[in-house]
């Protein structure tokens, strides 16, 4: 078969689907899956990228898809090594680096329709990125300039959460309100390990399930919250029979075999969208790259983790993959790469630019009306603001 061209991303569309009403039927549960996840993790590609035999409840996505998912990765990768450069230069304030995580960042996105909703948390901006949106926009939050950068209706990205599996319930929510509306949006929401233990993952799952929101629950196991280890997380042999106790269906997956991840999230999405009530994902992953720049991973891991965990590089087993079965080649991978490369410089040039922000919009959107204190504190700001600039005249 002949190597099929590499297709530009394309920019989130927002055509609202056609609303059908509060008729939609009540949800059935879904026959075909079981509560609890496999045993092993789902892996359709082994670490060295050589193909495992078929799955019969994953079929493998299509070569296109895989191809479209190689060149998002690779230009998320650009993207994230280009960030973490920023922080060192002190155009960016922090960044949550997802190197290793490529295969979840850009799977999860590819797994869904573009009017589908995303929750993203800090480590999300490979994924958003993935989706379309500006870099520069997405780097909005992580500049310190704005709590968000583009307009989540528009792009049906919520604003990434800092606050702890907050967004589980956000996600919960919206997909509750729109397969009320009688739309087939699904939202799904990205988690980490560490943040599983938090109540509003339990509180959003449970709300799911028992309102059959169509949410998918994307757990990306990256072993580590900050430096605690999942050892000391949680003593489940898997973080996906978290959903079982809520009726939840959960598979575990192979977080760097993208193959898996996309056929995974594909069925997950499936299930979410027929109406069968929320999905919960785990995806076996690891983070590269310490917490954020301001984290030393030296302190509490070895190289040697590190070191088997380069081996099941994603990128690495997916081009591997497609090499063998011809739908990438030399002349593809150096294309890739350009685009890569100008991706990264067109970020670099533009983050340059110096943003001004107004002090003043400090205090807008807190409240829809400020209460007397924060006038007041908005008054106090304005009168520095203005002795300042008549001290500085
Ligand atoms: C409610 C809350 N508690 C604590 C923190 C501080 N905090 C920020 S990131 C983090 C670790 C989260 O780890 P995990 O969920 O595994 O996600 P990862 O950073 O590995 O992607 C913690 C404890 C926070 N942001 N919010
Ligand atoms: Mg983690």
């Amino acid at each position: 078969m002949g190597a099929p061209d590499v297709q530009e991303v394309p920019a989130v569309t927002t055509t609202p689907r056609a609303v059908r009403g509060k008729s939609r039927p009540a949800a059935q549960p879904d026959p075909a899956h079981p509560l609890l996840p496999a045993g092993e993790q789902i892996r359709l590609l082994d670490p060295a990228g050589t193909p495992l035999s078929a799955h019969p409840d994953y079929p493998e996505p299509p070569v296109e898809a895989l191809v479209e998912l190689y060149r998002r990765m690779v230009i998320g990768r650009r993207f994230d090594l280009q960030a973490t450069a920023l922080t060192k230069q002190g155009r960016l304030a922090v960044y949550p680096s997802a190197r290793g995580q490529e295969a979840c960042q850009v799977g999860a996105v590819l797994a869904l329709r573009d009017d589908d909703w995303v929750f993203p948390t800090y480590r999300e901006s490979m994924a958003l990125t993935a989706r379309g949106i500006d870099p520069v926009e997405v780097l909005t939050l992580l500049r310190g300039d704005w709590h968000c950068g583009y307009d989540p209706v528009l792009r049906r990205s919520a604003p990434q959460c800092t606050p702890l599996a907050t967004q589980c319930v956000h996600a919960a929510g919206l997909a509750y309100g729109e397969a009320y509306q009688g739309r087939e949006t699904v939202a799904l929401t990205f988690i980490g390990d560490g943040a599983t233990s938090e109540g509003d993952f339990h509180e959003g799952v449970n709300f799911a399930a028992v309102f059959k929101a169509p949410v998918v629950y994307f757990v990306q196991n990256n072993r580590y919250a900050i430096s605690v280890p999942l050892s000391r997380q949680t003593a489940a042999p898997s973080l996906a029979y978290k959903g079982v106790g809520y009726g939840v269906p959960s598979e575990q997956v192979d977080g760097n075999d993208p193959v898996a991840v996309l056929a995974v999230l594909t069925r997950a999405v499936a299930h979410a969208r027929a109406g069968h009530g929320p999905f919960l994902v785990e995806a076996h992953t690891y983070r590269m790259e310490p917490h954020t720049n301001a984290d030393d991973a030296t302190r509490y891991r070895d190289a040697d983790e590190v070191a088997v965990w380069q081996d099941r590089d994603p990128v690495a087993r997916l081009e591997t993959y497609l090499r063998a079965r011809r739908a990438l080649d030399d002349t593809i991978v150096a294309r890739v790469a350009g685009q890569a490369e100008e991706y990264a410089a067109d970020l670099r040039e533009r983050m340059h630019d110096k943003p001004t922000v107004d002090p003043m919009t400090l205090f807008d959107h807190v409240y829809a009306e400020p209460t007397p204190q924060l006038a007041e504190q908005r008054e106090q700001v304005r009168a520095e603001l203005t002795a300042d600039q008549e001290g500085a005249a």
